[in-house]
């Protein structure tokens, strides 16, 4: 039996199965086909970015590993990304970070980056039909070694970092325009304190102030939409984090932008499949940093854990795809980049299609007449399911490898392309 004639054949007692629990398998493929995740540029250079010097140095941020490859200018990253994109089915972005500006020879300050940076960049994405998202880069600089860069007491330092994000508003707004689709510019800020800080209230009274300033021009929804990032602790600010979850929740939820959950930045034992339905009772939209904490790290390559279905689950069930933002951020310097792309956003995929598989009415209702036995029982028995079959049948029609045979094509690349830059 050929390949496809074999992934076929093993979807239809799948679509029977999964028909008898009340679920259009059919449809759920194609609602899958509609969804994209932005995929984060910085895997394939582990947070390098193109400026030359700095490295991650100042960012709270850390990539281990030393695996061959990594990409060195916009060329090498965008074929990299093409490769990782023709091993993941559907039509998805791509998230970019303002040290991906390619300046050619000369050294532009970050406070006065323009969108003709990107160009490169945005006529791939329109040959690619992909939209673009944006980050400001408020690390890895030394403007942000002192820890502080928004929330800094020098005004020159603050006022500094005022300036880029405004920029990186422009750039983004030129990218949605470009692209006719909305960019997605979100702000994380490394600031915070290694050590038990004496005011904790200064440096949060200025970073209001100057997100106030960066968010001081109103900009069409069509082409710009504005997040901010949380985080509970990073490398180096074990103590105090200035942009703490409440502090960018309050501020979201007062200036109606969008709110980012990174998964990796919370407590190990607080999970953000259980903030979704929470931020957005009060939220019109929200960004999705999917990532992996793992012990002090928090961007381990995303795997199909309980976690990530739950989230998917959380999107699904509460009707949540058009205002939740999927994005990753990882970064693995231990394997191959491109590898790393394709398993952490082919696990997103899969956890959207399990959770599309759901027989969500059903599990209402048994929960609604107070049978909780049976929403438990039916939990685990979904698990079970022959969700592979869907999966690959789902990959079969996009016309990207079934199962573990994009590794092929990852270690060909590898060979070839990859193993020649040093
Ligand atoms: C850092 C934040 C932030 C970065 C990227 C590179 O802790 O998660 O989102 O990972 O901007
Ligand atoms: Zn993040």
């Amino acid at each position: 039996m050929t390949y496809s004639k074999r992934i076929e054949k093993a979807y239809e007692p799948a679509k029977e199965c999964y028909a008898e629990t009340g679920v259009d398998t059919d449809a759920a493929v194609e609602k899958l086909s509609k969804i994209a995740i932005s995929l984060h540029c910085w895997q394939g250079d582990d947070v390098g970015g193109f400026e030359s010097g700095e490295g991650l140095a100042g960012g709270g941020m850390m990539a281990t590993g030393s695996y061959r490859g990594k990409a060195r200018c916009g060329d090498e990253l965008r074929m990299d990304l093409e490769q990782a994109l023709g091993l993941i089915p559907g039509k998805h972005r791509l998230n970019l970070h303002a040290i991906y500006a390619e300046t050619g020879k000369e050294r532009i300050e970050r406070n006065k980056l323009e969108a003709k940076y990107f160009s490169g960049w945005i006529d791939w994405a329109k040959a690619m039909g992909m939209g673009l998202d944006f980050n400001g880069t408020f690390f890895s600089h030394p403007k942000a070694a002192s820890g502080f860069t928004l929330g800094s007491q020098d005004e020159g330092i603050r006022r500094f970092w005022v300036e880029h994000g405004i920029a990186c508003r422009k750039i983004g707004e030129h990218m949605g325009r470009q692209l006719q689709s909305p960019c997605v510019t979100n702000v994380w800020v490394p600031d915070g304190y290694k050590d038990i800080p004496a005011d904790r209230k200064g440096p949060r009274e200025r970073l209001r102030k100057s997100l106030d300033e960066i968010f001081a021009e109103k900009v069409d929804r069509r082409y710009l939409m504005d997040s901010v990032e949380s985080k509970l602790f990073g490398i180096g600010s074990e103590s105090y984090v200035v942009g703490s979850h409440e502090f960018y929740m309050g501020y979201a939820i007062a200036n109606k932008i969008l709110l980012c959950l990174d998964t990796g930045h919370f407590h190990p034992t607080e999970v953000v499949s259980d903030k979704i339905s929470s931020v957005l009772t009060f939220l019109d939209e929200i960004l999705l940093h999917v990532s992996r904490g793992v012990r002090w790290d928090s961007d381990h390559v995303a795997i199909l854990s309980d976690e990530l279905r739950a989230i998917a689950e959380e999107i699904v069930r509460g009707d949540y795809l058009q205002r939740v933002h999927i994005g990753l951020d990882f970064f693995d310097a231990s394997i191959n980049r491109v590898a790393a792309w394709v398993i952490g956003t082919r696990c997103m995929l899969k956890a959207l299609l399990s959770a599309l598989l759901e027989p969500t009415d059903r599990l209402r209702e048994i929960e609604a007449a107070g049978d909780l036995t049976s929403r438990l029982a039916v939990l685990e028995e979904l698990k079970t399911l022959p969700f592979g079959s869907v999966w690959d049948y789902y990959c079969l029609k996009a016309d990207v490898p079934v199962g573990p045979a994009w590794l092929q094509a990852v270690k060909d690349y590898e060979a070839k392309v990859l193993s020649q830059r040093t």
